[in-house]
């Protein structure tokens, strides 16, 4: 089975996952749930190109790298930013890659700030509020595509 790469594009705060607001964003780090990712991928035919990164400019960067790349998806949890940045709806839509939104939390039952998603008026669909399993359920819907 050819494997098919997918990016896993992280915003910011994520880096803190584990320590941060556990109540809400739960207890596995970034690092736990990029050997979930893995181990998953590889039963998927999928390879895991995971990235994390406190700065927009870089997730407008690396979405376009994963055009350049070939890559089969990206998923993208891109925290604050996805209620901000019409820099990023841009990114998506410059590319053909399918992009998936992948959220911890489930932002519609959050504060009002957080209902407007630019990543999701230009994502493929979207998984949220399942805590870590968000990435793996996406990671299967985009094997899937
Ligand atoms: C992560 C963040 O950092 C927030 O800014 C978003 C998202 C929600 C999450 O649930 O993964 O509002």
């Amino acid at each position: 089975m050819a494997t098919k790469l997918v990016y896993v594009l992280n915003g910011p705060n994520l880096n803190r996952l584990g320590k941060r607001e556990p109540e809400i964003y739960g207890s596995q780090t970034l690092d736990d749930i990029a050997a979930m990712l893995v181990a998953r991928g590889q039963a998927l035919g999928c390879g895991i190109e995971m990235r994390q990164s406190n700065h927009e400019g870089h997730l407008v960067d690396w979405l376009h790298e994963a055009q350049d790349e070939g890559a089969h998806a990206v998923l993208l949890n891109a925290g604050a930013y996805t209620h901000t940045s019409v820099a990023l709806l841009d990114a998506i839509r410059a590319i053909t890659v399918p992009v998936i939104e992948v959220h911890l939390s489930n932002p519609h039952t959050r504060e009002d700030f957080r209902h407007r998603s630019w990543v999701g008026m230009a994502a493929k669909g979207t998984v949220a509020g399942f805590g870590a399993n968000s990435y793996l359920m996406a990671l299967e819907a985009a094997a899937g595509l």
